[in-house]
Formats: C-alpha cells, structure tokens, sequence
C-alpha cells in the first residue's frame, strides 16, 4: 500500500466570494475516511461541511476559524493511506456529498414559520428557531441524541460549535442525565471543610449494582401499589411444617411461600411475567417462572436467579434458596445465576420496616418489596380480631401494566397467601 500527501482544496462551493471558516473539525494526526467533514464554512446563505477526498492522516490544517477562503484554497495536507484514493478523480463525489449535506441540513433544520424565499431555499439556513449550528453539529447532535435547543453556543454570535455538543454530553452524563435529564451537575463538596471524614470506593458489586439501578429507576416510569395479605393461616402452616425442613438443612420462612403464591398469580396476569422488547413496541411474554431473589451481601445487592419456582415444592425452595443466598454472600455466584430471571422478590421481611418502593430490575416489568408481618387489627364484619398481616409493595413498569391490573394481581396474590389452596386452582 502507497503513502502520498494530498493537498485539499477548496471545491467549488457555489459563490465565488470568500466565505468564512466557522469549524475545524480535524487536527493533525487524526484518521479521517473518505467524505469525513474537515472543516465547515458559512456563507450569508448557508453553512457547508468539506469533506477530506481521500483516507489517510491529518498532517497539516491550512486554515484556521474566521479565515476567509474561496474555491481552490488550501484546506488541509492528509497523508493517504491509499495512494491510490488520492487521485483527483472523486472531485464529483465531494460536489455530490455537498449537495447532499445541504439536503441534509434542510430536512433537520426547522423551517420558519413564514414562507422563506427562493434563496433561502437553495441555500437553507443556518440560524432557525433557536438554533445556529452547522450542518456537522447537527450530525453529530443527532448521532448523540442531543437536543439542539437546550445547547448553549459559544461560537461567533452563539453559534453552536462540535466542542458545546460534546461539553453537553459531559455535563449531562457527570450530572446523571445520561438520558438527556438535564438536571444541574452533582454538587461537588469538600467536606472535610464541615468535619472530620473518611473516603472510601464503593464496592465493585455496589458500582454496578449501583449503575443498573440507576437505569432502571431513570428509565422506568415506577409506579408501586401496597396491600396487606392476611397470613395469620399460612403462618400456622409454616410453623407445623418448618421441623421437617429444617431436619433438611433449610429453613421454611414467608418467603418460599410468597416465591409459589407470586407465580400463581403471574400464570393469573400473564403481562407481570413479561419484558417489553427492545424496540419498546412488543411485550415478550415468557412462559417460564423464573424468580429473582435480592440477596443482601457484605459487599451489595445481588439478584440470583431460582428457576422453575411453579415445579418446585416448599421444601425443595427453601434448600434452593438457601444454598443460592449462601453462594451470593460468599462471591462465588457466576453470571449466569443472575440471568434470566421473569420476575423479582425483594423481602425485607427479616429486618423490619413497614413498606418501601423496590426498583424493578430490567427488564423485567414489576418487583415485589416484602416487608416484616405485624399483628394487626382486622375487622370481620362484628368484631376486630388479631390477624397476621404482611405488607406488599408492588413495583411496576406503567408502560406495560395499568394501575387496575397492578391492584388485581396484588389483590388476587394476597388471596393466595391468605389462603395456599388459591394456588392449586
Ligand atoms: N415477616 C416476618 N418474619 C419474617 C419475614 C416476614 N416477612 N420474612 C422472614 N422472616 C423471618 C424468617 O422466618 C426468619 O425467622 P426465623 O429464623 O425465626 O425462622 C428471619 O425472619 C430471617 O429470615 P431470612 O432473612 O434469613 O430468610 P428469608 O427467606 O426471609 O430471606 C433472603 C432470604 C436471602 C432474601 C434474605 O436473607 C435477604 O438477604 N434479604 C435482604 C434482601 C434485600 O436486601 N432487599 C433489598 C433490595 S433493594 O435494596
């Protein structure tokens, strides 16, 4: 393969006046391809990208911005990384990719309201709206999914430049709006400045966990619905039959109950059981009972996975429970316990609390908070009597499951428990 310098000139650009350099998008050393934009120009009328001709390496910019150049200046010296490309038989190309620009600039440019003039409309216009960029900032704004309208410029009279996009980006990413929240930046505090303090890095399971969150909580419109289910029977149950499990190593706690009663009613509501694809347009409805179980760990929240909770009996859940929660609190769970799980269990119910708002773990579209189980006051229709009763906190992606189904599944998944025999129907 060959290597010669290329001396780019200015192609004919449609006027034969100087117009000026309002972007460098390249520097010395930098790869471009083909029709990549090296500098960009802007006349009374409108805005243009040159592109390189050739592949190669920058070796020199021949201008700077606020040059004022006409066709057959010098633009930029690249080192071709295919001799063969540097020929100057491509001249076509580079007039046919100009127009194309300007077509571009024209579709993603808002039109002003009133008719623009024919002029205008050959040449489109830079400035419209409230928005001044060139045709390579709106590229790359739309390559990035920026919005161009909350973009400050800092160019020539506030023109938006590559480096304002970019700056965008940072500030929403450093201030958590990776999705474009646009939320002011993190305060940045010391706070050694107040008090003595003491800097340590978050676990690595807590960075990631921590990332995964975030998504989820950011992305997912949550919406979560409470119930209490009346457990005073089931506790009777489990209490008889907790002896037998524990001679079996394991220990028969609400739980197991809850992971069987949970699967009832996902067979019941099938749409709890499910994740929206990709594309957000289809629900995937899984025929499968996979449950996710929050294992709380020394060093985080882990989600490992118990498959097939609707063929498995309580005792057989119990051991699997507690040998995957020992596996979690140990670090030895691998990556594909921690896959394909179609529905969540957060239980609390060991620590305390009275309810709280679990995060759904995506993508799956709902997750059920557990919390402890307190004697309450129910009244029967007479007389108020002592009940057991837990409290469910039910989270749930309202793009997929309306507040009505969300309150009948935890309805219907409150029966269960009150009463086991619901789940044999
Ligand atoms: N109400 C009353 N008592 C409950 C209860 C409830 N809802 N749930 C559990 N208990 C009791 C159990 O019966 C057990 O009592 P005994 O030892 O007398 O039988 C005790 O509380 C402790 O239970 P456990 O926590 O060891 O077992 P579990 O099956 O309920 O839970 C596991 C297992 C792994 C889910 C749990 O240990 C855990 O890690 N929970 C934390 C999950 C978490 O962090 N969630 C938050 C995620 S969002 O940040």
């Amino acid at each position: 393969m060959g290597q010669s310098n290329k001396t780019i000139l200015l192609p004919d650009i449609g006027t034969a006046d100087a117009v000026d350099v309002i972007e460098i998008a390249v520097k010395p050393g930098d790869q471009v391809q083909k029709e990549d934009t090296l500098i960009t120009l802007e006349s009374d009328k409108a805005s243009m990208d040159v592109p390189s001709e050739i592949a190669g390496t920058v070796v020199k910019v021949l201008v700077k911005v606020g040059d004022k150049v006409k066709q057959g200046d010098p633009v930029a010296e690249i080192e071709a990384s295919d001799a063969k490309a540097s020929t100057n038989e491509k001249k076509e190309d580079t007039k046919q990719k100009q127009e194309k620009e300007t077509e571009i600039e024209k579709e993603k440019t808002p039109q002003p309201k009133q008719e623009a003039k024919p002029a205008a409309q050959s040449a489109p216009p830079i400035a419209s709206g409230n928005v001044y960029a060139g045709p390579a900032v709106r590229r790359l704004a739309y390559q990035l999914g920026v919005d161009l309208t909350r973009v400050s410029g800092t160019g020539n009279k506030g023109r938006i430049t590559q480096e304002d996009v970019h700056q965008f980006v940072k500030q929403s990413m450093a201030s958590g709006g990776g999705s474009g929240l646009g939320v002011l930046p993190w305060p940045d505090v010391d706070f050694s400045q107040f008090g003595e303090v003491e800097v340590t890095s978050l676990s690595r399971i807590k960075k990631k966990s921590g990332a995964n969150l975030h998504r989820n909580w950011v992305m997912i419109p949550h919406v979560t619905q409470f119930e209490d289910a009346d457990i005073t029977e089931l506790e009777a149950f489990r209490k008889a039959n907790k002896a037998s499990v524990e001679k079996q190593g394991a220990k028969l706690t609400p739980l197991v109950f809850i992971m069987k009663a949970a699967v009832a009613a996902l067979k019941k509501f099938p749409s709890f059981n499910a994740s929206l694809s990709k594309s957000g347009e289809e629900l995937v409805y899984k025929h499968y009972f996979h449950i996710g179980v929050a294992v709380d760990t020394p060093n985080g929240l882990l989600v490992p996975v118990i498959r097939n909770v609707d063929q498995k009996g309580f005792s057989e859940l119990a051991i699997e429970l507690k040998e995957i929660s020992e596996k979690a609190r140990e670090g030895k769970l691998k990556a594909n316990d921690m896959q394909g799980g179609s529905f969540s269990i957060s239980s609390l119910g060991g620590i305390g609390g009275t309810a709280f708002t679990p995060i759904i773990n995506a993508p799956e579209v709902a997750i059920l908070g557990v919390s402890r189980s307190v004697m309450k006051p129910q009244w029967d229709g007479e007389t108020f009597k002592p009940r057991l009763m837990l409290p469910l906190s039910l989270s749930y992606d309202h793009r997929v499951i309306d507040g009505a189904q969300a309150a009948r599944f935890i309805v219907y998944l409150s029966e269960c428990l009150s009463d086991l025999r619901r789940i044999l129907l």
